[in-house]
């Protein structure tokens, strides 16, 4: 008998599937189409387990949908753009672009490895000119429309390396430039941003439609960070000055009995502020956003020596500056009610500032809504109410104004690196600044450069690069030396997949409104928030300004699970508890990975990584394998008139069980239930013999349809052992007959001792003896009786079995 041999069957259908284009898609035909893509990987160097994680399942999506009938598009990119393409070349001496191109070249054929049924045709590489081409021309598509700009943005920066570093790069306690260890400033400098806060409402209002995890929506949600509220006027005392504060509870205003102003408010520049608000303000200013909000629990904070006037109850109260309050929210500037709101409070702790207390309701800080007391005339109104009333009385007084506040702040998309788009722009002395004409486009990357150790940005040290003509007066200009966030180039990459060859245009409007939006996207929660968004803001964009018909980028999306060590722990080369998958797929073969990976636990949870889990999947490809084989000898002696009614229900029940599981993704269902399967196709072998009814035909081959959307090469192999042409993978999905599963079976309660402990299947024909029977044999039932003694038994058919036993026998 043959053995099965996965090392040389799977390259083998690989190759056959390359060469005979078996996925290659007709873009044509658009009348089933389904476009289903993971998220595209940045080329590392290495595929690792979580890109399996996320592409193999995958894959068994789009051959599922195939078998279908759809005509599903998958395929496959490279994210190539990037920060860690520099680090190499620096640490290494080698160009990011040779270091990205031997990534790819690696990361390709590990990507073969897989199986998976990707129609290369269509692939990209964004750091290649002939996609970052139209990157460039969506930023100019932006420009025209006032929607990418210019502004100062406070930015990190080496005073020693003359650089903008990004977080992470500000590392240590002490916040020092991670090449040269000297203190890291914040720096205003003028930056580029596309201004996706236009599309607020919109990108909050249309997640509704999406069939997305609600995990995900939530958190574009409180992203975007809506936020109804008021704001209030304060007088400040001794200037011809207010501050204005942005509050969602003007209901406490009577309990405002400080203000806190974020160290960075223009009203410290008008009050006579001492040295050690100057000192505590110049601190402020070396921390980033992040690390004051980590900061908070501290509740750090000076008295800036002025008052403000509370509007409510006419009181003098003081002006407090505080890393907590953010610069860039609401006013900058906040009244501080330490009754009901919890940093409020705690600050008013800390400083020993008055506490008080204006609605009825738990223990302070109490945030909550209740009755309002200490208020005036408003006391004992409710609080929502005076909400309302106070917010109408100050608007009539000229004191208030309603407004809307979001989180969402523009895209800042200019880096000042070097591995990345260059943004189209050059600068005049005359004219200002100019967008590169369309035509000349690409505005192309060197790809030779030098870093010097400074940190910064090679392409200011080129003056190729940097000296351009104005195209207005074709006087000399300069060109723009940031590149463009790596976000941009993903924001619209599925909509160039369907499109990938055109020189003319970014895509064709007609061929993206007919293959998109992409049917399902799949990949990992980390990028929940930012790349999701900026899809979604840029897809809008296109929407309104480049006739593509759809409102959103991804119709349904899924979030895999994190896979784990065999420890349980996250994986890390520190911990040594790396799986590596070509290993994996040199002991047991891709097909044994594929299923274990799917098998391993829910698709969103993910799980540890055992060796004796993908060694047991391994094992069921064996008795699939063996199974066939034996069948394959056994089947010239077919008896034609044998019974083979267990077979056939067995076999439509697992067609109903799989095809259920996967429409919802439940993959390790599935593949339970095939075990389940081949473990009674086992058995009703061992019953009969000898594997002769006609039943087995239709069982093996229906068995390797199932498998091949997990395990397309073994299925591909015995399919073809089966006799049957052409491909299993081009072929259609087994169904089953809903009567034959139905008539055939009836569900029945299992009893002992009058508990309800269990449910049972069994044929709905079953006479008392055979239910009984099928009871003790279930597993629970089992254990539960196990050293018990029956002493009775009774039945309704179609009901239940109930067992009594006799007491624990001594
Ligand atoms: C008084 C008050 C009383 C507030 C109370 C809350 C509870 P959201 O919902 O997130 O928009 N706030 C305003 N600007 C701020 C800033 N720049 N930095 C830090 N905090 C700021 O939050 C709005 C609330 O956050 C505002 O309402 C304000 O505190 C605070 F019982 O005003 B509240
Ligand atoms: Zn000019």
């Amino acid at each position: 008998m043959r053995r099965y041999n996965p090392s040389q069957l799977e390259p083998k259908w690989q190759k056959i599937w390359r060469e005979s284009s078996l996925h290659d898609v007709d873009m044509g035909n658009v009348k089933n189409k389904y476009y289903v893509i993971p998220m595209f990987p940045y080329p590392s160097g290495d595929l690792h387990i979580g890109h399996w994680y996320n592409f193999a399942p995958t894959d068994t999506v789009a051959r599922f949908q195939r078998m279908m009938g759809k005509n599903v598009l998958t395929t496959m990119g490279f994210d190539s753009f990037g920060l860690p393409a520099e680090n190499a070349a620096i640490e290494r001496g080698i160009q990011p672009a040779k270091w990205t191109a031997a990534n790819i070249a690696t990361m390709t054929k590990q990507l073969d490895q897989i199986g998976a049924s990707y129609d290369w045709s269509h692939s990209l590489t964004t750091s290649h000119p002939d996609y970052y081409r139209w990157n460039q021309w969506l930023f100019l598509q932006l420009y025209k429309k006032g929607l990418a700009y210019r502004a100062k943005a406070v930015v990190n920066w080496c005073p020693k390396d003359k650089t903008v570093l990004a977080n992470e790069q500000v590392v240590g306690e002490n916040n020092v430039c991670e090449r040269c260890g000297t203190p890291v400033v914040q720096k205003e400098l003028e930056q580029w941003f596309f201004k996706i806060t236009d599309y607020t409402d919109q990108l909050i209002g249309n997640l509704d439609e999406l069939d997305w995890p609600n995990r995900v929506k939530t958190m574009q949600a409180n992203w975007i960070g809506k936020s109804q509220g008021v704001l209030i006027k304060f007088a400040v005392d001794g200037l011809d000055d207010y501050l204005e504060v942005f509050t969602t509870r003007p209901d406490t205003i009577f309990g405002a009995t400080f203000m806190v102003v974020a160290p960075e408010h223009q009203i410290l520049n008008k009050l006579s502020i001492s040295t050690e608000v100057k000192k505590y303000i110049k601190e402020a200013g070396r921390k980033t956003e992040l690390e004051r909000k980590e900061g908070e629990k501290d509740k750090t904070g000076v008295f800036s020596g002025g008052y403000a006037i509370n509007p409510a109850t006419n009181d003098k109260i003081p002006i407090w500056v505080a890393d907590y309050v953010l610069p860039g929210y609401g006013t900058g500037a906040v009244m501080a009610v330490p009754a009901h709101d919890e940093r409020d409070h705690q600050f008013a702790k800390k400083h020993k500032l008055p506490i008080k207390k204006v609605i009825e309701g738990g223990k302070l800080p109490y945030a909550g809504e209740g009755q309002v007391v200490k208020s005036g005339d408003y006391s004992g109104m409710d609080s929502p109410a005076m909400r309302e009333k106070v917010t109408d009385d100050f608007v009539k007084k000229g004191l208030a104004k309603e407004q809307t506040n979001y989180r969402l702040h523009d895209w800042l998309i200019s880096r000042q690196r070097y591995w990345g788009t260059p943004i189209p722009i050059v600068y005049c002395d005359k004219c200002g600044i100019q967008e590169v004409p369309e035509k000349d486009l690409p505005v192309l990357l060197p790809e030779d450069v030098e870093f010097e150790l400074t940190g910064r940005s090679p392409l200011t040290d080129r003056p190729d690069f940097v000296k351009a003509k104005c195209p207005n007066c074709q006087g000399s200009a300069k060109r723009e030396t940031d590149t463009m966030d790596t976000f941009v180039d993903s924001s619209w990459y599925f909509l160039r997949y369907l499109d990938n060859r055109n020189d003319k245009a970014a895509f064709n409007t007609a061929i993206i409104n007919k293959w998109a939006p992409v049917d399902h996207y799949i990949g990992g929660i980390e990028h929940a928030i930012l790349h999701l968004l900026y899809a979604r803001f840029i897809t809008k964009f296109l929407r309104d300004n480049h006739g593509i018909k759809f409102d959103e980028p991804f119709k349904k999306l899924t979030n895999q699970g994190i896979i784990l060590g065999p420890d349980g722990l996250k994986m890390s080369k520190r911990r040594g508890n790396v799986v590596n998958p070509d290993e994996q797929v040199k002991s047991y073969g891709t097909d044994s990975l594929r299923l274990y990976l799917m098998f391993m636990g829910p698709y969103d949870q993910g799980g540890p990584y055992t060796m004796g889990g993908i060694a047991g999947t391994r094992r069921f490809l064996d008795r699939v394998w063996t199974l066939t084989q034996e069948y394959l000898s056994a089947k010239d002696k077919a008896d034609e008139d044998l019974e083979e009614v267990a077979v056939s229900v067995a076999t439509h029940r697992v067609i109903k069980q799989v095809t259920d599981d996967l429409a919802k993704l439940n993959f390790n269902t599935a593949i339970a239930a095939m075990m389940t399967f081949v473990n009674e196709l086992y058995r009703l072998k061992a019953t009969d013999g000898v594997l002769k009814s006609p039943g087995w035909q239709f069982a093996l081959t229906t068995l390797t349809q199932l498998l091949a959307p997990f395990a397309p090469h073994i299925a591909e192999e015995l399919w073809q052992d089966l006799g049957q042409v052409p491909s299993v993978h081009v072929g259609h999905w087994p169904k089953y007959d809903e009567e034959l599963i139905t008539e055939e079976l009836m569900t029945l309660a299992v009893q002992v001792n009058g508990k309800v402990r269990a449910e049972i299947i069994v044929a709905a024909n079953s006479d008392e003896a055979a239910a009984v029977d099928a009871a003790k044999k279930d597993p629970k039932i089992a254990e539960l009786i196990k050293s018990k003694k029956i002493k009775k038994t009774f039945y309704v058919p179609g009901r239940l079995v109930s067992l009594v036993t006799f007491k624990k026998k001594s």
